[in-house]
């Protein structure tokens, strides 16, 4: 193979007309031959510190999928803090989300490779008889075609391409017929009337049993679909094709992915995030390479990888060049608007983009990849996940975390390129981190917070499907695995699919396959999979010597201004565009370029400003398209400064037996009270107020002295509940919510606010949790009666081996944390009157914040003064020094590591037995709690 990438000059153009076989054995090629050049750097990994790393992850696979056949299967999902099946339905609704479960046992299928990548071809037969003998496909559920794809049919295929593997090799799947394959096709069948469009975009969903248009369907009606859903297909749709020689999936596929082509943006030709199915208008004209566009980047490379098809080249080629062009600014990759791609459309990152630097590798564009790759583990570092959304300063955006593989992906791929064993370290963190924050008794949960380290009920599919191949072969040696990997290429949901499909059925209609492509010049083709082997050795020390600028990224970084406007939208001498942190609107000048712009202010009875923009009342296309941009500034800052105003959330971390501090439940706070990210936290045990709702004197003071009272929501005010559970002498109070079945998991969480009186005299800490957080600390009281919990801003680390029971307190914590709460100003917190919570909008999806095309509206604060956010902190301007604030977060982030003590819930030198036995305790807990039908 590495004769033949070498043979082919990696470096220099891709031969005209590649044949197929050249151009796979060539990518592959790419991240194979620098593994065995390292000779400097980073100190290397011995053999039996990555087979330890590697058994790591086997074991850590184990506890995840194992927890999932014990307590969920055949459900979708594992609930991991509640130990029982996600199923739809039986759940309150988390939106789009819900729409990858199709009541399909969804993580057995996505599971199923896995199995045979980490050499458990045993359980691997068990799985595929139990896929054959449970599944069932035809379920009256609307689900996502896109996830679909890439998981079920993904999942079935690729489980099919390594059974056939097995079988060939004789010892395993003797009685294998092609079964999956036949569920595959069944499936793909199933997915083919979503495609009845006249653009041949497919609808979004598609009712399994019904399919689109009967009244039954409960689909068809959407417009809209997302870039990536549309263009991420045409591996599992072409596979399907090759092996069953049903050439309609390819077709159909390729139909899809012309189409997209055809509708870029041809002056910029980048695609935007969102895209109507009837008409092909863009619907949402940013453009990044994170959520909603990702793989259909990844899939045009692959496809030609896959199916040695010049053209999807070509045209990943023309997209890459405008993405390095326009969105990326090493080491940041920013959102752009298609139109007007010199202008930045975001101020922020989504974690999905963490596949682009993966990407960026098989395409042989090593440098960049480094670059974004060492950003991104630098905001690791800071909060031991990687943000949904994070800003261009580095501060969290969007706080979840629902321990996607995107990173460990990048850093895989990353390591076989350049042999150099930091990503081995890189990849021991991530082991480390999902071991102390995310595994709970029952699984792994999702990050709900990564700055408190507060838990989801949540462990999606695609943690097995990805996350555990990645990471057991980054630290695994060619003969750790039972196959050849380089023989198969990577779905976008890490399936397999063997590369020798590009010769099989190629009898496939390319008669939709455009031939108009933008002339390309050579130098396209220079990025296209440089000889890593010239490459390296000249200079081992490469990837480290691109890193080492960007040592200090992201502790060092300035908070930025709202959005840059590249010096070269005006170059020529004009007037940069009004931005929204400048405005005031006492400023006549300001005024006259509203007027201009087609926005108009509107003084409100309140006080309020409002804006409004009607782009045909601009006094040009350019100024309407400045006045689109302003007002999507404003909206982005109105939003933030009202996050800046909320309070973060918090903590209640149960820390006696059987829990130890590894449940953590998200808390909403209280605007009165002990401020705990100032104070150190409070510990106690929990006690129940008589009367529960504490609206009056407690008539059980003994019973809550020195303790955390529980007080129900409801009846009386927020701060009265707090007086009188302090009279009585509790430490601290958790109020519940009297609204069953509420979870932090489906509704915004709000902050308590007090009466509207002076509070001060309430000096003991109040939390808010909803219903079902709620009842995993009331039940925990019926099963083991003492109950001891942890109120607090971030969670305590819980590793097991470490014995400290004492809590951090000492004054650097409280500096720390105060410096904290200036870092994570940007919350998801709602406000709250007294007695009914004011519902706040929900976080939004990276995705959801959509630029409006007209007509759009803005509110901003009543002041008339500058409305610069950054003056709330007394900070820098666009490209200014750092000052105080960027001090206090170096400082921050200094102190943050030495102030995070590992304090551990564990017993003194708990040997290994021991903490198993305390797990399996855990479990039975969490089946009580499950019998109890939280
Ligand atoms: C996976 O399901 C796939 O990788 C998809 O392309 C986007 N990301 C999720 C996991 O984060």
């Amino acid at each position: 193979m590495s004769a033949a990438g070498g043979g082919r000059g990696c470096g220099s153009p891709v031969p005209q007309r590649a044949p197929w076989s050249l151009v796979a054995a060539t990518a592959a090629f790419c991240l194979v031959s620098a593994t065995s050049v390292w000779t400097a750097g980073a100190a290397p990994m011995s053999r039996e510190e990555k087979q330890k790393l590697g058994n790591q992850v086997l074991e850590m696979f184990d506890h995840a999928y194992g927890n999932y056949m014990e307590h969920a299967y055949p459900a979708d999902e594992l609930m991991p803090l509640t130990c029982r099946g996600r199923v739809r339905g039986q759940e309150p609704s988390r939106g789009d989300v819900d729409d990858a479960l199709g009541k399909f046992s969804l993580t057995l299928i996505d599971s199923l490779d896995t199995l045979v990548v980490l050499n458990k071809t045993k359980e691997f037969e068990e799985a595929v008889r139990k896929v054959l003998r449970d599944v069932n496909l035809d379920n009256d559920v609307v689900v996502s075609v896109f996830e679909t794809n890439i998981r079920v049919l993904g999942g079935l295929l690729g489980g099919h391409s390594l059974a056939i593997m097995l079988k060939e090799k004789g010892e395993y799947m003797q009685w294998y017929n092609d079964e999956l394959l036949q569920m595959a096709k069944q499936l793909g069948y199933k997915l083919l009337p979503a495609f009845n469009t006249t653009s041949g975009l497919p609808y979004p969903r598609i009712n399994l049993k019904f399919g689109i248009r009967k009244p039954e369907a409960r689909t068809g009606t959407e417009t809209d679909t997302c870039t990536a859903c549309a263009g991420t297909l045409i591996l599992e749709f072409a596979a399907l094709s090759r092996f069953t020689g049903a050439t309609i999936f390819e077709e159909y596929a390729r139909k899809a992915l012309d189409f997209l082509w055809e509708k870029r943006q041809r002056s910029s030709n980048l695609v935007g995030v969102t895209i109507n199915i009837h008409t092909g208008d863009w619907v949402r004209k940013d453009s990044g390479v994170g959520a909603g566009i990702d793989s259909y980047y990844e899939y045009l490379l692959k496809a030609y990888v896959l199916l040695g098809d010049d053209s999807f080249l070509e045209r990943f080629n023309t997209h890459y060049d405008a993405i390095m062009r326009y969105i990326s600014q090493p080491p940041l990759l920013l959102d752009v608007h298609i139109h007007k791609p010199m202008l930045n459309a975001r101020t922020w990152m989504d974690a999905l983009l963490a596949f682009f630097p993966g990407l960026q590798v098989l395409k042989g564009d090593i440098r960049p990849a480094i670059e974004t790759h060492e950003m991104l583990y630098q905001v690791i570092k800071k909060h031991n996940f990687l943000p949904e959304a994070f800003t261009t300063d580095f501060r969290v955006h969007w706080a979840q975390h629902p321990l996607r593989p995107e990173f460990a992906e990048s850093t895989y791929f990353l390591y076989k390129a350049t042999g150099d064993p930091y990503y081995l370290e890189v990849g021991k963190t991530l082991i480390e981190n999902l071991n102390k924050y995310a595994r709970v008794p029952c699984g792994f949960a999702a990050m709900k917070d990564v700055r408190t380290g507060s838990h989801e009920d949540r462990m999606d599919s695609f943690f097995l499907a990805e996350m555990f191949k990645y990471l057991y072969l980054l630290f695994a040696d060619k003969e750790d695995i039972i196959f050849d990997i380089e023989d198969y290429i990577f779905t976008t949901e890490a399936h397999l699919l063997p590369l020798w499909l590009s010769t099989t059925n190629q009898n496939i209609s390319k008669k939709n396959t455009t031939s108009e492509y933008t002339e390309l010049d050579d130098s396209n083709f220079d990025w296209t999979c440089p000889n890593t082997q010239i490459l390296f050795p000249n200079d081992p020390l490469y990837a480290q010597s691109i890193r080492e600028p960007l040592k200090n990224v992201v502790d060092k970084s300035c908070p930025r201004g709202i959005i840059r406007v590249r010096e070269e939208s005006f170059r020529s001498g004009a007037k940069p565009p009004l931005r929204a942190r400048d405005f005031m609107a006492t400023n006549p000048e300001h005024l006259e370029i509203l007027k201009k712009m087609g926005v108009s202010l509107i003084h409100l009875k309140d006080g309020r400003v409002q804006l409004v923009q009607h782009a045909v009342q601009a006094a040009s296309s350019i100024d309407a398209e400045d006045g689109l941009r302003f007002m999507q500034e404003m909206i982005e800052l109105s939003s933030q400064q009202q996050k800046e105003q909320q309070l973060p959330p918090r903590a209640v971390q149960i820390v006696s037996h059987p829990f130890f501090g590894r449940v953590v439940l998200t808390a909403g706070p209280a605007q009165f009270g002990l401020d705990l990210s100032k104070h150190k936290e409070t510990r106690g045990f929990v006690a129940s107020s008589k009367p529960y709702n504490g609206c009056s004197e407690l008539t059980n003071p003994e019973a809550v002295m020195g303790k955390i009272a529980l007080i129900q929501r409801g009846q009386c005010m927020f701060a009265e509940k707090a007086r009188n559970i302090q009279n009585a002498g509790a430490i601290g109070g958790i109020v519940i919510d009297d609204n069953e079945g509420s979870s932090s998991d489906t509704a915004p969480l709000f902050q308590m606010a007090g009466d509207g009186k002076d509070t001060d005299d309430i000096q003991i800490p109040m939390l808010f949790l909803f219903s079902k957080e709620g009842s995993i600390i009331l039940d925990a009281i019926r099963e083991y009666e003492e109950v001891e919990v942890l109120l607090s801003d971030k969670a305590k680390d819980r590793d097991p081996d470490l014995e400290t029971e004492e809590l951090p307190s000492s004054e650097n914590d409280s500096q720390n944390q105060s410096a904290e709460q200036i870092v994570s100003s940007s919350q998801e917190v709602g406000l709250v009157d007294q007695e009914s919570p004011e519902e706040s909008s929900p976080n939004s999806h990276p995705e959801s914040s959509s630029p409006a095309d007209t007509d759009i509206a803005a509110g901003v604060s009543p002041s008339e003064q500058n409305s610069n956010p950054t003056e709330n902190h007394e900070t820098t301007s666009l490209d200014g020094e750092c000052t105080d604030l960027d001090n206090q977060l170096q400082e921050q982030s200094e102190t943050e590591e030495d102030s995070n003590p590992n304090v551990s819930w564990g017993k003194k030198g708990q040997p290994i037995d021991a903490i198993l036995a305390d797990w399996n305790e855990d479990i039975e807990a969490f089946e009580m709690m499950e019998k109890d039908e939280l």
